[in-house]
């Protein structure tokens, strides 16, 4: 039997979880796709899948939202060997941000190179419309600067240096890919780059919260991801993250944003098949790519 709910961040137990999953599987998985609502599918369409339930994980944080099963999925895009967190934890659920973070360094110990998040967030860009598919391209950490950093504490060297830049935290190169794969899919109009930035929720920003954001240059607005992106970063991963616009955040005590619910829900569905595209597409030209310079 494996404790669960307390926190777990020695170097020890990252290896004792990774050593488990190398035993269970003989997956050895290069690409990590955290899923966001919706984008589930995209494991589906794996091959040669093996699946855990978070709960038989030694170490892994389970989903405290009844149904809400989080399973950690292994299979084959193409020729990539990838890994797809199906569920993932929030700050806001009351998990500490070592819990929040620690798939992505089980990832980084089993080989992972390149992470991909993706995510529904809120736009603030007056030109941004529901179903734009923003590729993020820099965030912030607003709880960071609150003292809520996934990196505060002891800093662990096996993993990375103390303080490490984040100025390039969002591949360059595999934003550029994702336009080129855009182009090629035929859906460049809906496709965006943006500043995402982190609130902790669990409450909608108010709209004074919500301008305040739109002054500090933030294009987008969401409650998760950026924890998972800066453990990532620290120790060495290529990061690639892409949102998808839910709805509009209101910024205007006259004209408060009415969305039609459904329409967003009907969006949500439609876009979340093309992001998979872009997915699936991304992955094997960076496979294609990294056999290419070798
Ligand atoms: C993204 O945001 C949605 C809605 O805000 C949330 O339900 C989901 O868990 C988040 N997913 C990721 C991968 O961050
Ligand atoms: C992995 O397998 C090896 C060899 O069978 C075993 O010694 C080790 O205890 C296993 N590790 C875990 C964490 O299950």
């Amino acid at each position: 039997m494996h404790t669960k709910g307390t926190c777990c961040c020695s170097f020890e137990d990252y290896k004792l979880t990774t050593e488990w999953l190398l035993n269970q599987t003989s997956h050895r998985p290069k690409v990590a796709v955290i899923c966001g609502s919706g984008l589930g599918l995209l494991a589906d369409g794996a091959a040669n899948k093996q699946t855990f339930k978070y709960q038989d994980i030694p170490h892994f944080p389970v989903s405290t939202v009844p149904g809400h099963e989080g399973r950690l999925v292994f299979g084959m895009i193409e020729d990539t060997p990838c890994v797809f967190m199906q569920g993932h934890f929030h700050l806001y659920e009351g998990y500490s941000l070592c819990q929040v973070t620690f798939p992505v360094r089980i990832f980084k110990l089993m080989g992972v190179e390149l992470m991909l998040v993706t995510n529904a967030s809120g736009g603030i860009c007056p030109d941004f419309k529901v179903g734009d598919i923003m590729i993020i391209k820099d965030h912030i950490n607003l709880p960071g600067f609150a003292g809520q950093h996934p990196l505060c504490g002891p800093n662990d060297e096996r993993f990375g240096i103390r303080f490490p830049s984040m100025s390039d935290a969002h591949s360059k190169d595999l934003r550029g890919l994702v336009l080129d794969v855009g182009v090629e899919l035929g859906c460049s109009d809906f496709i965006r780059e943006g500043v995402y930035c982190m609130v902790s929720g669990p409450n909608f920003e108010t709209i004074a919260e919500a301008r305040m954001l739109q002054v500090l240059g933030c294009d987008s607005v969401g409650m998760s991801m950026v924890p998972e992106v800066t453990v990532a970063k620290h120790c060495g991963l290529r990061v690639l993250g892409l949102s998808l616009i839910t709805n509009k955040v209101s910024l205007d005590y006259s004209r408060e944003e009415k969305v039609n619910h459904e329409e967003v829900l009907e969006i949500c569905k439609m876009r979340a098949e093309v992001l998979q595209k872009i997915v699936t597409k991304l992955i094997t030209r960076c496979q294609q790519q990294s056999i290419n310079t070798h």
